[in-house]
């Protein structure tokens, strides 16, 4: 299908990480070497992430309001149709719409759904999307694939054995693990450290939680992460889950005034699908999310009703 197209429209994800628009960027750029009239979207916030900007094939992506909207549209790394909020309706009047996605609480939502929880991340699946369509992988298409790799296997700490070999691959064709590494998860704006130090203040231990597995929790209001890039309070997750004597993390993130996503992980056996559905969202049992609306309090007291 996807060799066939005379354009293909690629669609990322709402506050997009280096897997959706690696994974993106990555297909874009092997239909783009073979001659098939390629665009990349997301549906923002605007501008993307510097660093997720400084990927090779970054120029592919065009603001929602220049799409054009070709007759295969491919969804990226998205658990559902939300995930690409008001460009859900370029995959819909696409004559095929396309779903490639990793996600164990993806349902299906294109006319082709490519949904393999078993991955590692949807990096995988575009690797073998242009093995099997006998597209070569050159640097900058392995260097797009390898930012979505490093960053959905935390660094390769819960990588599955064949996400190993996939980095070996990817090395191989001459990408800069080793910079790309650096510049996707251990580089930070100044005012990160204001933002995380207050952050780790508000952290608030439940040891009665989810049956006695506990929970602790850490709000970023607005008046913290205004000062810096959106993406910057991503990261505040991956200090609050080393929290051992929770089994499950919690950080409740205001995008804008009484705007939340909500990010959880569980460091072994609570599943964390049913609670994100129950919520609106979605993703895998050891991390997901959701959005909420309204004053701190509340959102926070709605969540802790619902566990
Ligand atoms: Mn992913």
């Amino acid at each position: 299908m996807l060799r066939a197209a005379p354009a293909v429209t690629v669609l990322c994800h709402v506050r997009p990480d280096a897997d959706t628009i690696g994974s993106g960027l990555a297909l874009a750029l092997a239909l783009d070497a073979i001659g098939v009239e390629v665009e990349v979207a997301f549906p923002g916030p605007w501008p993307l992430p510097e660093a997720l900007g400084s990927l090779p094939g970054a120029k592919l992506i065009v603001e929602p309001g220049d799409l054009v909207g070709h007759p295969v549209a491919v969804a990226m790394d998205c658990a559902s149709s939300e995930r690409l909020g008001d460009l859900a309706a370029i995959l819909t009047a696409a004559e095929t719409g396309i779903v490639v996605d990793h996600h164990a609480s993806n349902r299906g939502f294109g006319d082709i759904d490519l949904i393999d929880p078993a991955a590692d991340c949807t990096a995988e699946l575009v690797l073998g999307i242009l093995d099997e369509a006998d597209m070569p992988v050159d640097r900058d298409i392995a260097t797009c694939l390898f930012a979505g790799l490093v960053t959905d296997t935390g660094s390769f700490r819960w990588a599955r054995p064949n996400s190993h070999l996939l980095a070996a691959r990817l090395l191989e064709t001459g990408v800069d693990g080793q910079g790309w590494t650096r510049t996707l998860l251990d580089t930070h704006q100044f005012g990160w450290l204001t933002m995380v130090s207050g952050a780790l203040q508000s952290a608030v231990l439940v040891p009665e939680a989810f049956g006695g597995s506990g929970l602790v929790y850490a709000v970023v209001d607005h008046s913290c992460s205004r000062t810096i890039d959106w993406d910057e309070a991503e990261s505040v997750i991956d200090l609050v889950r080393t929290v051992g004597d929770a089994d499950v993390a919690v950080v409740f993130k205001e995008s804008a005034p009484h705007e939340w996503t909500v990010s959880m992980r569980a460091r072994s056996h609570t599943d964390l699908v049913p609670l994100a559905r129950s919520q609106g969202g979605g993703g895998h049992p050891h991390a997901a999310g959701f959005s909420a609306s309204g004053p701190a309090d509340e959102v926070i007291e709605k969540f802790l009703t619902a566990v």
